[in-house]
Protein backbone atom coordinates (compact mmCIF):
# COMPACT_ATOMS: atom_id res chain seq x y z
CA UNK A 1 0.00 0.00 0.00
CA UNK A 2 0.91 3.24 -0.68
CA UNK A 3 2.07 5.60 2.08
CA UNK A 4 -0.01 8.52 3.02
CA UNK A 5 1.49 11.60 1.78
CA UNK A 6 3.25 14.19 4.63
CA UNK A 7 1.11 16.58 5.49
CA UNK A 8 2.87 20.15 5.66
CA UNK A 9 2.07 21.90 9.19
CA UNK A 10 0.23 25.36 8.08
CA UNK A 11 2.21 26.94 10.42
CA UNK A 12 5.49 25.88 9.14
CA UNK A 13 5.17 27.01 5.68
CA UNK A 14 3.23 30.71 6.96
CA UNK A 15 6.39 31.55 9.12
CA UNK A 16 6.23 35.58 8.82
CA UNK A 17 7.78 37.45 6.07
CA UNK A 18 10.31 40.25 6.97
CA UNK A 19 10.13 42.73 4.16
CA UNK A 20 13.67 44.29 3.19
CA UNK A 21 16.51 44.12 5.68
CA UNK A 22 16.30 43.45 9.03
CA UNK A 23 18.49 42.80 11.88
CA UNK A 24 15.86 42.12 14.57
CA UNK A 25 16.72 39.78 17.39
CA UNK A 26 12.73 38.88 16.43
CA UNK A 27 14.01 37.88 12.95
CA UNK A 28 17.21 35.75 14.31
CA UNK A 29 14.95 33.84 16.85
CA UNK A 30 11.66 33.13 14.87
CA UNK A 31 12.41 30.13 13.87
CA UNK A 32 10.23 27.61 12.03
CA UNK A 33 9.83 25.62 14.96
CA UNK A 34 8.80 28.30 17.26
CA UNK A 35 6.22 29.77 15.10
CA UNK A 36 4.67 26.18 14.68
CA UNK A 37 4.88 25.95 18.48
CA UNK A 38 3.68 29.33 19.57
CA UNK A 39 1.63 31.20 16.80
CA UNK A 40 -2.19 30.52 17.54
CA UNK A 41 -0.98 30.74 21.66
CA UNK A 42 -2.60 33.41 23.75
CA UNK A 43 -2.04 34.49 27.75
CA UNK A 44 -4.65 35.24 29.86
CA UNK A 45 -5.18 38.83 29.53
CA UNK A 46 -6.11 37.49 25.69
CA UNK A 47 -2.70 39.07 24.87
CA UNK A 48 -1.60 36.89 21.36
CA UNK A 49 1.49 35.84 19.95
CA UNK A 50 0.72 37.58 16.62
CA UNK A 51 0.35 40.80 18.90
CA UNK A 52 3.70 39.88 21.16
CA UNK A 53 5.45 39.94 17.19
CA UNK A 54 3.88 42.33 15.60
CA UNK A 55 6.40 45.56 15.93
CA UNK A 56 9.38 43.50 14.84
CA UNK A 57 7.34 42.43 11.67
CA UNK A 58 5.61 46.51 10.39
CA UNK A 59 9.12 47.61 11.43
CA UNK A 60 11.73 45.54 9.98
CA UNK A 61 14.49 48.45 11.39
CA UNK A 62 13.50 47.06 14.94
CA UNK A 63 16.47 46.41 17.08
CA UNK A 64 14.65 43.89 19.62
CA UNK A 65 11.15 43.77 17.76
CA UNK A 66 8.36 41.99 20.41
CA UNK A 67 6.85 43.44 23.85
CA UNK A 68 5.16 41.49 26.11
CA UNK A 69 1.56 42.12 27.02
CA UNK A 70 1.64 40.79 30.15
CA UNK A 71 3.68 38.44 32.90
CA UNK A 72 2.59 35.71 31.56
CA UNK A 73 4.24 36.65 28.38
CA UNK A 74 7.60 35.63 29.69
CA UNK A 75 6.56 31.98 30.79
CA UNK A 76 4.47 31.07 27.41
CA UNK A 77 6.05 32.88 24.68
CA UNK A 78 9.41 31.57 26.72
CA UNK A 79 10.62 29.40 23.02
CA UNK A 80 11.11 32.93 21.77
CA UNK A 81 11.60 35.45 24.53
CA UNK A 82 14.11 33.54 25.98
CA UNK A 83 16.71 33.10 22.85
CA UNK A 84 16.14 37.14 22.64
CA UNK A 85 16.28 38.00 26.47
CA UNK A 86 20.00 35.72 26.51
CA UNK A 87 21.36 37.41 23.48
CA UNK A 88 20.15 41.21 24.07
CA UNK A 89 21.44 40.69 27.58
CA UNK A 90 24.38 38.09 27.45
CA UNK A 91 23.17 36.09 30.23
CA UNK A 92 19.90 34.57 32.32
CA UNK A 93 19.17 36.02 35.94
CA UNK A 94 18.58 35.38 38.53
CA UNK A 95 18.28 39.23 38.88
CA UNK A 96 20.41 40.04 41.51
CA UNK A 97 18.70 41.90 45.02
CA UNK A 98 18.27 46.06 44.03
CA UNK A 99 21.21 47.78 45.51
CA UNK A 100 21.96 51.40 44.57
CA UNK A 101 24.67 52.16 47.17
CA UNK A 102 27.15 54.78 46.39
CA UNK A 103 29.77 53.89 48.11
CA UNK A 104 31.49 51.35 45.26
CA UNK A 105 30.78 53.79 42.49
CA UNK A 106 34.21 54.54 40.60
CA UNK A 107 34.90 58.38 39.85
CA UNK A 108 34.15 59.90 36.28
CA UNK A 109 37.68 61.01 34.96
CA UNK A 110 38.35 64.67 34.20
CA UNK A 111 38.87 64.14 30.68
CA UNK A 112 35.01 62.02 30.61
CA UNK A 113 33.56 64.78 32.84
CA UNK A 114 34.96 67.42 30.30
CA UNK A 115 33.18 65.63 27.73
CA UNK A 116 29.74 64.75 29.23
CA UNK A 117 26.87 67.38 28.94
CA UNK A 118 24.52 65.88 30.89
CA UNK A 119 23.65 62.37 32.35
CA UNK A 120 20.14 60.24 32.64
CA UNK A 121 19.53 57.49 34.79
CA UNK A 122 15.83 56.13 34.87
CA UNK A 123 13.86 52.61 35.66
CA UNK A 124 11.25 51.09 34.01
CA UNK A 125 8.36 49.81 36.24
CA UNK A 126 4.95 47.87 35.90
CA UNK A 127 2.06 47.35 38.50
CA UNK A 128 1.75 43.39 39.76
CA UNK A 129 -1.71 42.30 38.86
CA UNK A 130 -2.45 45.07 35.45
CA UNK A 131 -1.27 43.45 32.15
CA UNK A 132 0.97 45.53 30.92
CA UNK A 133 1.40 48.77 28.12
CA UNK A 134 0.54 46.13 24.64
CA UNK A 135 -2.57 44.58 26.53
CA UNK A 136 -3.76 46.69 29.11
CA UNK A 137 -7.66 48.17 29.02
CA UNK A 138 -8.72 51.75 28.88
CA UNK A 139 -10.29 51.35 32.11
CA UNK A 140 -6.88 50.00 33.71
CA UNK A 141 -4.68 52.45 32.11
CA UNK A 142 -6.41 55.01 33.67
CA UNK A 143 -6.58 53.24 37.19
CA UNK A 144 -2.60 52.69 36.77
CA UNK A 145 -2.39 56.73 36.47
CA UNK A 146 -4.37 56.69 39.25
CA UNK A 147 -2.31 55.11 41.66
CA UNK A 148 1.13 56.24 40.39
CA UNK A 149 0.01 59.91 40.98
CA UNK A 150 -1.29 58.87 44.20
CA UNK A 151 2.22 57.57 45.24
CA UNK A 152 4.00 60.38 44.10
CA UNK A 153 2.14 62.09 46.95
CA UNK A 154 4.83 59.86 48.60
CA UNK A 155 7.91 61.71 47.35
CA UNK A 156 10.52 63.45 49.54
CA UNK A 157 10.38 67.40 49.83
CA UNK A 158 13.66 67.06 47.20
CA UNK A 159 11.58 65.80 44.84
CA UNK A 160 8.45 67.12 44.85
CA UNK A 161 6.85 68.76 41.73
CA UNK A 162 3.44 68.29 39.43
CA UNK A 163 2.02 65.83 37.30
CA UNK A 164 0.98 66.85 33.74
CA UNK A 165 -1.62 64.85 32.37
CA UNK A 166 -0.70 64.61 28.51
CA UNK A 167 -4.07 65.01 27.89
CA UNK A 168 -4.68 68.21 28.96
CA UNK A 169 -1.06 69.58 28.25
CA UNK A 170 -0.92 72.65 25.45
CA UNK A 171 0.79 71.61 22.47
CA UNK A 172 3.44 74.61 23.12
CA UNK A 173 4.41 73.24 25.91
CA UNK A 174 4.58 69.48 25.02
CA UNK A 175 6.97 70.21 22.34
CA UNK A 176 9.32 72.34 24.39
CA UNK A 177 9.63 69.22 26.86
CA UNK A 178 10.22 67.19 24.51
CA UNK A 179 12.62 69.57 22.71
CA UNK A 180 14.34 69.70 26.37
CA UNK A 181 14.72 65.80 26.96
CA UNK A 182 11.49 65.91 29.64
CA UNK A 183 9.01 64.37 27.84
CA UNK A 184 8.74 61.25 25.57
CA UNK A 185 7.32 62.05 22.15
CA UNK A 186 3.88 61.83 20.75
CA UNK A 187 4.63 59.37 17.93
CA UNK A 188 6.95 55.86 18.29
CA UNK A 189 6.03 54.05 15.15
CA UNK A 190 7.70 50.87 17.31
CA UNK A 191 5.26 51.38 20.13
CA UNK A 192 2.27 51.92 17.77
CA UNK A 193 3.06 48.72 16.46
CA UNK A 194 3.17 46.61 19.38
CA UNK A 195 0.05 48.04 20.95
CA UNK A 196 1.41 51.17 23.21
CA UNK A 197 -0.44 53.73 21.57
CA UNK A 198 -4.07 52.44 22.29
CA UNK A 199 -5.98 55.43 23.26
CA UNK A 200 -2.97 57.80 23.01
CA UNK A 201 -2.72 60.23 24.91
CA UNK A 202 -5.61 59.33 27.53
CA UNK A 203 -3.86 58.15 31.16
CA UNK A 204 -0.31 59.38 29.89
CA UNK A 205 1.51 62.39 31.50
CA UNK A 206 5.04 63.40 33.41
CA UNK A 207 5.77 64.38 36.33
CA UNK A 208 8.32 66.97 37.03
CA UNK A 209 10.01 68.08 40.41
CA UNK A 210 10.06 71.69 41.04
CA UNK A 211 13.75 71.77 39.22
CA UNK A 212 13.50 69.57 36.93
CA UNK A 213 15.66 67.18 37.80
CA UNK A 214 13.19 64.23 38.51
CA UNK A 215 10.76 63.23 36.64
CA UNK A 216 8.41 60.28 36.24
CA UNK A 217 6.61 58.91 32.68
CA UNK A 218 3.22 57.50 33.37
CA UNK A 219 1.55 54.93 30.84
CA UNK A 220 4.40 55.26 28.05
CA UNK A 221 6.26 51.66 26.97
CA UNK A 222 6.18 51.10 30.88
CA UNK A 223 3.55 52.03 32.93
CA UNK A 224 5.73 53.73 34.90
CA UNK A 225 9.83 55.52 33.94
CA UNK A 226 11.20 56.87 37.46
CA UNK A 227 13.95 59.14 36.03
CA UNK A 228 16.75 61.59 37.55
CA UNK A 229 18.68 63.70 34.99
CA UNK A 230 21.40 66.57 35.57
CA UNK A 231 23.71 68.44 33.36
CA UNK A 232 27.05 67.83 33.52
CA UNK A 233 28.76 64.53 34.40
CA UNK A 234 28.45 64.01 38.33
CA UNK A 235 26.88 60.25 37.52
CA UNK A 236 26.29 59.62 41.10
CA UNK A 237 24.62 62.82 42.26
CA UNK A 238 22.06 61.43 39.61
CA UNK A 239 22.12 57.97 40.56
CA UNK A 240 21.45 58.89 44.26
CA UNK A 241 18.60 61.58 43.05
CA UNK A 242 17.38 58.27 41.20
CA UNK A 243 17.94 55.90 44.43
CA UNK A 244 15.74 58.47 46.44
CA UNK A 245 13.10 58.53 44.55
CA UNK A 246 12.44 54.85 43.23
CA UNK A 247 12.63 54.02 47.70
CA UNK A 248 9.37 56.12 48.23
CA UNK A 249 7.34 55.26 45.44
CA UNK A 250 8.45 51.59 46.24
CA UNK A 251 6.62 51.84 49.80
CA UNK A 252 3.84 52.84 47.70
CA UNK A 253 3.13 50.71 44.73
CA UNK A 254 3.50 46.93 44.00
CA UNK A 255 5.49 46.59 41.05
CA UNK A 256 5.90 43.52 38.35
CA UNK A 257 8.67 41.34 39.68
CA UNK A 258 9.97 38.00 38.86
CA UNK A 259 13.42 36.36 40.49
CA UNK A 260 14.39 35.07 37.03
CA UNK A 261 13.82 38.56 35.04
CA UNK A 262 13.96 40.77 37.78
CA UNK A 263 11.62 44.17 36.99
CA UNK A 264 9.41 43.03 34.18
CA UNK A 265 9.11 45.84 31.22
CA UNK A 266 7.20 45.37 28.22
CA UNK A 267 10.26 45.20 26.18
CA UNK A 268 12.91 42.33 27.25
CA UNK A 269 15.77 44.76 26.22
CA UNK A 270 14.62 46.23 30.05
CA UNK A 271 14.66 43.46 32.31
CA UNK A 272 16.40 43.35 35.54
CA UNK A 273 17.12 46.51 36.70
CA UNK A 274 15.04 48.31 33.66
CA UNK A 275 17.77 50.69 34.04
CA UNK A 276 19.28 52.78 31.65
CA UNK A 277 22.11 55.36 32.59
CA UNK A 278 22.75 57.25 29.80
CA UNK A 279 25.53 60.07 29.42
CA UNK A 280 25.03 62.74 25.87
CA UNK A 281 28.88 62.87 25.27
CA UNK A 282 30.80 64.70 22.48
CA UNK A 283 33.61 62.48 21.54
CA UNK A 284 35.51 65.42 19.30
CA UNK A 285 38.22 62.27 17.47
CA UNK A 286 36.40 58.98 17.83
CA UNK A 287 33.21 60.43 17.58
CA UNK A 288 33.65 61.38 13.62
CA UNK A 289 33.98 57.72 12.46
CA UNK A 290 30.11 56.72 13.90
CA UNK A 291 30.74 53.13 12.77
CA UNK A 292 33.75 52.58 14.33
CA UNK A 293 32.82 54.28 17.38
CA UNK A 294 29.64 51.86 17.41
CA UNK A 295 31.93 48.73 17.44
CA UNK A 296 33.99 49.80 20.22
CA UNK A 297 30.98 50.71 22.19
CA UNK A 298 29.66 46.97 21.52
CA UNK A 299 33.19 45.55 22.79
CA UNK A 300 32.68 47.65 26.21
CA UNK A 301 29.30 46.54 26.65
CA UNK A 302 27.72 49.98 26.13
CA UNK A 303 24.83 51.14 23.27
CA UNK A 304 24.99 53.90 21.65
CA UNK A 305 21.75 56.07 20.64
CA UNK A 306 21.07 59.23 18.76
CA UNK A 307 20.95 62.59 20.94
CA UNK A 308 16.93 62.54 20.97
CA UNK A 309 16.78 58.87 22.13
CA UNK A 310 16.13 55.41 20.29
CA UNK A 311 16.20 55.16 16.77
CA UNK A 312 17.28 59.10 16.66
CA UNK A 313 20.68 60.50 14.45
CA UNK A 314 23.58 61.49 16.29
CA UNK A 315 24.70 65.42 16.25
CA UNK A 316 28.04 67.10 15.76
CA UNK A 317 29.69 63.89 17.32
CA UNK A 318 27.59 63.90 20.12
CA UNK A 319 25.90 60.60 21.47
CA UNK A 320 24.15 59.44 23.68
CA UNK A 321 25.72 56.08 25.59
CA UNK A 322 24.44 54.17 27.96
CA UNK A 323 24.87 50.36 29.87
CA UNK A 324 23.48 48.04 27.04
CA UNK A 325 22.79 45.40 29.70
CA UNK A 326 20.30 45.32 32.23
CA UNK A 327 19.53 41.81 33.52
CA UNK A 328 21.50 39.88 35.96
CA UNK A 329 23.45 42.71 36.84
CA UNK A 330 22.49 45.34 40.32
CA UNK A 331 21.76 49.18 39.87
CA UNK A 332 25.60 49.88 40.67
CA UNK A 333 26.93 47.88 38.78
CA UNK A 334 25.16 49.01 35.69
CA UNK A 335 26.42 52.28 36.59
CA UNK A 336 30.00 51.39 37.11
CA UNK A 337 29.75 49.50 33.74
CA UNK A 338 28.80 52.79 32.16
CA UNK A 339 31.38 54.90 33.95
CA UNK A 340 34.21 52.61 33.65
CA UNK A 341 33.08 52.66 29.74
CA UNK A 342 32.88 56.43 29.22
CA UNK A 343 36.37 56.62 30.90
CA UNK A 344 37.63 54.22 28.22
CA UNK A 345 35.95 56.09 25.19
CA UNK A 346 37.52 59.31 26.46
CA UNK A 347 41.29 57.57 27.03
CA UNK A 348 40.35 57.05 23.42
CA UNK A 349 39.52 60.11 22.14
CA UNK A 350 42.69 61.30 23.54
CA UNK A 351 44.85 58.87 21.92
CA UNK A 352 43.01 60.11 19.12
CA UNK A 353 42.69 57.03 17.31
CA UNK A 354 40.27 54.02 17.53
CA UNK A 355 42.26 51.06 19.26
CA UNK A 356 40.46 47.49 20.29
CA UNK A 357 39.17 46.98 24.00
CA UNK A 358 42.20 45.77 26.25
CA UNK A 359 44.62 47.99 24.64
CA UNK A 360 45.03 50.50 27.28
P1 LIG B 1 14.66 55.61 27.35
O1 LIG B 1 15.78 56.19 28.08
O2 LIG B 1 13.43 55.55 28.17
O3 LIG B 1 15.03 54.30 26.74
P2 LIG B 1 14.90 57.35 24.95
O4 LIG B 1 16.12 56.76 24.40
O5 LIG B 1 13.74 57.51 24.02
O6 LIG B 1 14.24 56.55 26.14
O7 LIG B 1 15.27 58.75 25.57
C1 LIG B 1 14.28 59.55 26.16
C2 LIG B 1 14.68 61.01 26.19
O8 LIG B 1 15.75 61.19 27.10
C3 LIG B 1 15.17 61.53 24.85
O9 LIG B 1 14.76 62.88 24.70
C4 LIG B 1 16.67 61.49 25.02
O10 LIG B 1 17.38 62.39 24.18
C5 LIG B 1 16.79 61.89 26.47
N1 LIG B 1 18.06 61.51 27.07
C6 LIG B 1 18.56 60.28 27.26
N2 LIG B 1 19.75 60.32 27.85
C7 LIG B 1 20.02 61.63 28.06
C8 LIG B 1 21.10 62.34 28.65
N3 LIG B 1 22.15 61.71 29.18
N4 LIG B 1 21.02 63.69 28.67
C9 LIG B 1 19.96 64.35 28.18
N5 LIG B 1 18.92 63.73 27.62
C10 LIG B 1 18.94 62.39 27.57
C1 LIG C 1 12.88 47.98 18.76
O1 LIG C 1 12.70 46.77 18.76
O2 LIG C 1 13.75 48.54 18.07
C2 LIG C 1 11.99 48.84 19.64
N1 LIG C 1 10.89 48.10 20.12
C3 LIG C 1 12.83 49.40 20.80
C4 LIG C 1 13.65 48.36 21.50
C5 LIG C 1 14.61 48.83 22.56
N2 LIG C 1 14.31 50.11 23.11
C6 LIG C 1 13.46 50.34 24.09
O3 LIG C 1 12.86 49.47 24.68
N3 LIG C 1 13.28 51.61 24.42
Amino acid sequence: MKAPEKKIKLKEVSLPAFPGHCDSLLKKHLTAEVWALLADNSTETGFTFQQAICSGLEQPDSSVGVYAGDEESYRLFAPLFRPIIEDYHGSLGPQPQTDFSLVALPAVTSEAQARVQSTRIRVGRNLANFPMGPAISRGQRLEVEGLICDALQNLPESHQGKYFSLSAMPKEQETDLVARHLLFKNEDRFMASGNLMRDWPEGRGLFLSRDESFSAWVNEEDQLRIIAMKRGGDVKAVFALLADGVAALSEKLDFSFSEEFGYLASCPSNLGTSMRASVHMTLPVIGQDEASLKQQADALGLQLRGVHGEHSASEDATYDISNQMRLGVTEVEAVTHLISGINHLAALDIEGKPKMVGDL
